[in-house]
């Protein structure tokens, strides 16, 4: 058996750390547990965008000025479509069609969705293995003051405008950890855990709300280390400091520690917050967290396997 590290992630944040730690990494040296929370089903198919946006940035496909979906895209399919009358706020790709058809099929089928998502990533040349949080359907549902909205209404349709009250993840009580997920958490060759920079409340949380996975991420006593996903008081992309002033949280790396204590054994910071590394009870690493390029991405991925090697000793 052969050392591992195993990240928790989300969109497209968590996916540019996983990209960076796929690089330093010997093959098949990163497993990724991902979020599910997202999923939902549009037009008939299955979507499941953190696993998708997880896969195509392993296999360098992903589209980098969206930060979804596939480069090179055409969207023949949504104009057709919305000629016909058909729902085109969520926009589905041409080649981005074809995972979604064939995760449905395959679903119909019988199949898991780890076993597909193993299958599809493999056949895209992806070398590490990318692992749904639960097989089970776990759903995000956001709560506004005009009432509940489901992940994709909120996120996609109404672009994260409704102020957020609340937020639940429906099927979570009943769901199991994928078993390629727990075999993972409780396998001897773990070498650490990194907790990706994705939003922690919309992409982190959905995962850790299945039961058990808390102290699965704890059992074999690897280090868990997070990267703040908050530089100053704004998140790098994305709604996660707007989300945390409309829950009454102070947007900072503090509040997401906080949020991990008892969980983290480590944290990595942007240098801009080197100042609040006196504030921290736990082992912090700082570095330049903005991940633009490719070597951006391997230097954050080096930090925190920096950090990790310190934490076992
Ligand atoms: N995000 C958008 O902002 N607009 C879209 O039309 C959209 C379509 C889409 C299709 C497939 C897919 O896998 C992801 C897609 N996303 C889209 C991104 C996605 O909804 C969110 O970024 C994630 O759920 C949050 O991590």
């Amino acid at each position: 058996m052969s050392d591992f590290i195993l990240a928790l992630t989300g969109g497209i944040g968590g996916a540019k750390l996983c990209l960076g730690l796929q690089r330093v990494l010997a093959p098949g040296a990163l497993r990724i547990i991902v979020n599910t929370g997202d999923d939902f089903e549009h037009l008939g198919l299955a979507i499941s965008p953190d696993i998708d946006t997880t896969v195509y940035t392993l296999a360098g496909l992903a589209n980098c000025e969206l930060g979804w979906g596939r480069k090179d895209e055409t969207w023949t399919f949504m104009e057709v479509l919305q000629t016909l009358g058909g729902p085109a706020w969520f926009r589905l790709g041409d080649g981005d069609l074809a995972m979604h058809i064939e995760r449905t099929r395959r679903r119909a089928a019988g199949e898991t969705l780890t076993d597909i998502t193993a299958d599809l990533a493999h056949r895209l040349g992806v070398p590490s293995r990318v692992i749904p949080m639960s097989d089970d359907p776990v759903r995000t549902v956001v709560g506004t003051a005009a009432g509940e909205l489901a992940f994709q209404e909120y996120f996609v349709r109404e672009r994260c405008g409704p102020a957020v009250t609340a937020l639940r993840f429906q099927g979570a009580q009943a769901a199991n950890i994928s078993g390629a997920a727990a075999a993972s958490l409780h396998d001897a060759s773990l070498q650490a855990i990194v907790i990706a920079p994705s939003n922690p409340y919309l992409s982190i949380d959905p995962a850790l709300a299945v039961p058990g996975m808390r102290a699965a991420l704890r059992a074999r006593g690897a280090p868990v280390i997070a990267v703040s996903p908050i530089i100053g008081d704004s998140a790098v992309k994305g709604p996660t400091a707007k989300i945390m002033r409309e829950l009454g949280l102070a947007p900072s790396p503090l509040t997401v520690l906080e949020h991990y204590r008892g969980l983290i054994d480590g944290i990595v910071l942007d240098e801009r917050d080197a100042g609040l590394a006196k504030h921290i009870h736990i082992p912090a690493r700082v570095c330049d967290t903005l991940m633009r390029s490719l070597e951006d991405r391997e230097r954050v991925a080096r930090a925190v396997l920096t950090l990790a090697l310190e934490l076992r000793c």
